[in-house]
């Protein structure tokens, strides 16, 4: 049995592939959709269908691994071990899925001995296959990609999660967290796929993103995490601002150090302000 990295990223790409196919096909079709903390937070059928494609296939082949998946592991985390560990979101961006709003991916991540190997976003709809191994690069279709160079934060282009203004202990902080980074940034855009908008910014088309709130986990930024530091990157922590433990996604994913800590000087601004005013 040839069980080695080579052999596991062969097979996760077959099964992002495979599964991006079912994601891509079901895209128009009719879903039931329900709400999982609110209507921000939404899963359909189909994320546990594809879900239990590429958990079953990986047990399949790979017995003695272990798993966390957004449907099947549920917000009551493991704890991660040194055992390889495979971190799948079937669907993310589940919102636009259901709007048919061509963002949303399949994310497979693998961890061994608790650092990131492979990492693999992969947006049918789009055709944006992004790939990351540890020390050999992130790729977009097959080509190498890389961060913005950008360093100075008036001219960067942010990403941020309004959705979460929904949230009540969250809204005044996302309020004052917009007007902050609209303020101090060339602008703010918003995806609605954590996983794909970290790759954005690999891509070097988006310099920073905020992520952190209710629902985003480690399935969120496990395998895009690789893909950005692959790329000459960084995802760090919101408050320690070190590397992001991605076991406690609070994250700023950045196309460099210098932009990081812009926007973690302005994200504590405005939780600053938000706090003085509350
Ligand atoms: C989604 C995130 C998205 C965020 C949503 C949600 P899902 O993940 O990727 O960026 O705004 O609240 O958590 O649920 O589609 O996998």
């Amino acid at each position: 049995m040839k069980h080695n990295e080579d052999f596991y990223y062969e097979v996760a790409m077959k099964l992002a592939l495979e599964a991006g196919q079912v994601l891509k096909s079901s895209i128009v079709a009719t879903k039931t959709i329900k709400e999982k903390q609110g209507d921000w937070d939404l899963v359909t059928e189909y994320d546990r269908k594809i879900e239990d494609i590429i958990v079953g296939k990986l047990k399949n082949e790979f017995p003695d691994h272990k798993f966390i998946g957004e449907e099947s592991t549920g917000a009551n985390l493991p704890e991660l071990t040194d055992d390889p560990t495979w971190i799948i979101d079937p669907i993310d961006g589940t919102t636009n899925f259901i709007h048919g709003f061509p963002h949303t991916c399949v994310v497979i991540g693998l961890s061994i001995s608790k650092e990131m190997k492979i990492g693999i976003v992969y947006n049918p709809i789009l055709e944006q296959l992004f790939t990351a191994r540890k020390g050999t690069g992130a790729f977009l279709n097959g080509v190498p990609i890389k961060t913005s160079s950008i360093i100075d934060i008036s001219k960067a282009l942010i990403c941020l999660e309004p959705g979460f203004l929904k949230v009540d202990n969250l809204k005044n902080k996302m309020i004052k967290r917009i007007q902050l980074i609209a303020k101090e940034t060339q602008g703010i855009r918003t995806l609605g796929s954590a996983a794909l908008t970290l790759c954005y910014v690999a891509m070097g088309v988006v310099e920073g993103y905020q992520i952190e709130g209710p629902g985003i986990s480690t399935w969120d930024i496990a395998a895009p995490s690789i893909i950005i530091s692959e790329a000459g990157g960084v995802v760090v922590d919101r408050i320690t601002g070190k590397k992001v433990d991605i076991m406690n996604p609070r994250a700023i994913g950045a196309c460099n150090d210098k932009i990081a800590n812009e926007v973690i000087r302005i994200i504590q601004e405005a939780d600053r302000q938000a706090e003085l005013h509350h």
